[in-house]
Parts: C-alpha cells; structure tokens; sequence
C-alpha cells in the first residue's frame, strides 16, 4: 500500500516489495490511498510493466468489495509505510477490527502510535472469505533472501527469450548478447515489451543494490 500524498510514494520502496512478492511467488496487489489528495496516474507509470493489480482508494470511495473479492481465498498481508492507510482499509473490510488509525506526526516522529502490532483477522464479504493481515509501517525493508531468478520468472516471456542469454547474463542494458533485449528489441516480444524489460531493469538493480 502507498498514498498518493502524506507521505509520499516511492517507487523504490514499492519495487522491493514486488521483489519480495515476486521471490516468494505471491501474487502483488497494489493499492493506492488518499487519491482525494493527489493524482497517482504518474507514479503508477512506472509500474506499468508489471503484472500487478492496481486499485485506488480514497477516503469518501473506498472499493473495499473490489479489494475484498481480491482477498477471498487468500491469505493477504497489508504493507506499506506508517500513515499510509492500511488500518484504515482493514476496518473498510473487516468492520469488527477495530484497528487503531491516525497520524504519526513525521517531523518529530511522534504523535499517536498506531496498530503496532500484527494481527491476522477473517475477512467475510459478497465474495467469500479470506484472511486480511494489518502489519505496522515499516521504515527498511531487507531483500538479503531473494533469488534473482525469481524475480526473472515473474516476466513469463522475458524468461523464455533469458534461455538463449550467455551464462551469468546480467539482462541488464550493457549486457553482452543478452537474448531478451535482442528479442524485445526485434519487436517480436510485442509493443509493450520494452516497458516490460525497463522494469525487470529496473527490479534488477535495485536487488543488485540492496
Ligand atoms: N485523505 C485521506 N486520508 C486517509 C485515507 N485513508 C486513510 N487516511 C488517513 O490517514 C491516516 C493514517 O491511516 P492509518 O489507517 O492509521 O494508516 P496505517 O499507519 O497505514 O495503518 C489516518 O488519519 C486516516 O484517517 C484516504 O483515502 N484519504
Ligand atoms: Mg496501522
Ligand atoms: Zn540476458
């Protein structure tokens, strides 16, 4: 989960998330709050590459039927920073709840600390059930467990050109002879095959750099 606004979204922070989603084979669902406060269609540009699914959320429309289904047989973990809303969505969804909203001030980091704890609860909805997990906001988010070749798979025909790569292929833009950027490059992947590669890219460094 990030917000529009207060605080800030950042697409680092969302890209190790999706590199932790992506190691681990969970399926990434991606929410965006406090669309009454500022417009996400830029920020969310950069993840257009990847198959993920996108909802936005604002205060006086919260699509909690939309994000419900989306959670009915599943086991669903709420991250995302301090502020950002996630308590505030598990009350949308889980009405009993009772989760502790509110604003963390960000100056002095102060302020009425929130759900400090990770609770699982039972989600019940138009669609079936499932189970909604509230976590706190985190400040670093480690990724020392993650095999980049998971990261790879997740771009199901990027990894099939990645058989013809050299041994030890970064994919990266100046890899030698690398066969996913010869095959993107030779339109044969489809139009939005270079956007799809930017951001295998751009996972890839920042695993690289973690
Ligand atoms: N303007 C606006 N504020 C929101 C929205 N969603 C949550 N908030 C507020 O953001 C603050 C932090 O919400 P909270 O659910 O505690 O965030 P958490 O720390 O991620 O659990 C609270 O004051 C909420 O009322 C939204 O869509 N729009
Ligand atoms: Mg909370
Ligand atoms: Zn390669």
């Amino acid at each position: 989960m990030v917000a529009a606004a207060d605080p800030e979204p950042r697409e680092r922070l969302v890209d190790r998330y999706l590199i932790a989603a992506l190691d681990a084979g969970i399926r990434p669902l991606l929410v965006v709050t406090k669309t009454d406060l500022a417009d996400p269609t830029e920020f969310l540009r950069h993840f257009e590459g990847i198959d993920l699914t996108v909802f936005r959320s604002r205060r006086d429309h919260m699509p909690a039927d939309e994000i419900g289904a989306a959670l009915v047989g599943h086991a669903t973990v709420f991250v995302g920073h301090s502020g950002v809303g996630k308590s505030t969505l598990v009350n949308a969804l889980v009405p009993e709840a009772r989760r502790a909203t509110g604003h963390v001030n960000e100056v002095t980091g102060r302020g009425r600390h929130t759900s400090s704890s990770t609770v699982s609860l039972r989600y019940r909805g138009p669609a079936g059930a499932g189970w909604v997990i509230d976590t706190p906001g985190v400040r670093s988010f480690g990724l020392g467990h993650v095999n980049p070749d998971h990261i790879l798979d997740a771009f199901t025909d990027l990894a099939e050109a990645a058989k013809e790569c050299p041994r030890g292929c970064t994919h990266l833009p100046d890899a030698p002879d690398c066969a996913i950027i010869e095959a993107v490059e030779s339109g044969r992947l489809g139009p939005t095959a270079p956007g799809r590669l930017d951001s295998l890219q751009r996972l890839l460094v920042t695993f690289a750099d973690r």
